[in-house]
């Protein structure tokens, strides 16, 4: 088990489709373990696979208070059940320190394979839609900061890059 580097915005790598798992075997499940762990560690409530530059479609969630229900999503589909909207402050392992309000559907269905690469379906509202949503949108290369006005990003940017560039 390792925790990963976590891809940081406005890294351009973060901006690569992942492609679909062929086959879920002992590599995947290998990885799967690395990205709670990373997950676990930051700590936060999702990753996906393109945050430690892994272009497969992987992701890890655990949106319980006592950190005791991860869920896997290998191969996601997501299905909007209503036209209910939620809004949620998301943050994002790869923008630190940013939160911005985000309008997503409330009700989803979700498809996906789970770590013995057998296929599920669970149809979740609020927090653990929102967090399905966010993190099936890092494998189209999509951040949330892509929601918000063009001057809020601009400005996340050049603080993010500031402190890259101060970190390196
Ligand atoms: C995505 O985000 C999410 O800025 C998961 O300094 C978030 O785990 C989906 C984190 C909210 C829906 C709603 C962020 C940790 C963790 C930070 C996270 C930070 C430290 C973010
Ligand atoms: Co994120």
């Amino acid at each position: 088990m390792a925790v990963l580097e976590i891809l940081e915005f406005p890294d351009p790598r973060l901006r690569t489709v992942a492609k679909p798992v062929e086959k879920v075997d002992d590599r995947v499940r290998a990885l799967i373990d690395d990205m709670f762990e990373t997950m676990y560690d930051a700590p936060g409530i999702g990753l996906a696979a393109s945050q430690v530059d892994i272009h497969e479609q992987i992701i890890v969630i655990d949106v319980s208070e006592d950190r005791s229900t991860p869920l896997v999503f290998i191969n996601p589909e997501i299905e909007v059940l209503d036209q209910e909207i939620f809004q949620y402050d998301e943050g994002c392992l790869s923008v630190p320190g940013f939160y911005e309000t985000v309008e997503r559907p409330k009700h989803i269905r979700v498809k996906a394979l789970d770590r013995n690469g057998q296929p599920f379906a669970m149809e979740p509202e609020g927090l653990l839609a929102v967090c399905i949503q966010h993190e099936q949108d890092h494998l189209l290369g999509k951040l949330f900061v892509d929601y918000i006005s063009t001057l809020k990003r601009n400005r996340i940017r050049n603080k993010l890059e500031k402190q890259h560039r101060r970190q390196a």
